[in-house]
């Protein structure tokens, strides 16, 4: 945070601290509160975590768990909208979650196995939710359809035992960074890169979004954002302008 001659702040995006949040465990995996985006060496947040499991023959059966890790602007460009509102009242937004997948700020995803997958059964059922998501919204393409083609041929011959993570960075310049770790490592570059803005909103849509398959990380997310925005006070401001200090201390 710098301060420029007329007292204002001049931060760039990219200057904002990285908030500093707790880990969460979710279902005895732990997700660290910081992480190294192997698309763009930059530090990430943790925004949130939660499960993603089905209902088979009336038991829910955790397969994965999930967490996401936004650039430390994501604050300071959500709180234009959504500073003040309640965990609930972001819980039950589409339009929030939609702008955390479509904001102007790096994104990060891990998916950690509970259960073993193979890449073909992970990869068919988030494309599958993906062409949903753009069908629904009528912006189902031939790049898409392409886009498809090469996520589903990245994850062909992978498996994941339980442990494993599938990690997803999305940069807001559109491109899907994918990487896998056999680990709690998180490798420093990407196995491969698909140049699709579409593909990659689509694959943390089907995660928070409208029909997402983890509630639970929308919750985490809404709880933590709520707070981390509550937090977000303008300090900065004060610093840059001592009189600004006195003018506040007088209307108390
Ligand atoms: C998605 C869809 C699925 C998952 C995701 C994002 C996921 C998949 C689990 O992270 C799964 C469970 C059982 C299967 C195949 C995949 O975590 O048979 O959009």
């Amino acid at each position: 945070m710098m301060c420029n001659g007329d007292g204002l702040m001049s931060s760039t995006v990219s200057s904002s601290p990285l908030p500093a949040v707790t880990n969460l465990h979710v279902d005895s995996v732990t997700f660290q509160p910081s992480v190294k985006s192997p698309a763009s060496s930059n530090p990430l947040f943790l925004g949130g975590a939660g499960v993603r499991g089905l209902e088979i023959q009336g038991n829910f059966v955790v397969f994965t768990v999930i967490g996401v890790y936004l650039e430390a602007n994501a604050i300071t460009s959500l709180s234009v909208k959504w500073k003040g509102k309640t965990t609930e009242e972001l819980t039950e937004s589409i339009p929030f979650f939609r702008e955390i997948v479509t904001g102007g700020f790096e994104k990060f995803i891990k998916v950690t196995m509970k259960l073993p997958l193979t890449g073909q059964q992970y990869s068919e059922k988030v494309t599958e939710n993906c062409v949903a998501i753009w069908k629904s919204l009528g912006i189902y393409t031939d790049s898409e359809a392409k886009a498809v083609e090469r996520f589903l041929e990245i994850f062909k011959d992978q498996t994941f035992p339980p442990g494993a993570s599938i990690l997803f960075a999305l940069s807001p310049n559109g491109s899907l960074t994918i990487a896998f770790s056999k680990d709690d490592d998180i490798p420093e570059t990407g196995k491969a890169v698909i140049e699709n803005k579409l593909l990659a909103e689509a694959v943390l849509e089907s995660i928070i979004g409208k029909k997402g398959v983890s509630p639970g990380t929308r919750l985490s997310m809404a709880e933590r954002l709520a707070q981390l925005m509550k937090e977000n006070k303008v300090v900065e401001e004060e610093a840059c302008d001592p009189s600004l200090g006195d003018k506040l201390a007088k209307e108390n």
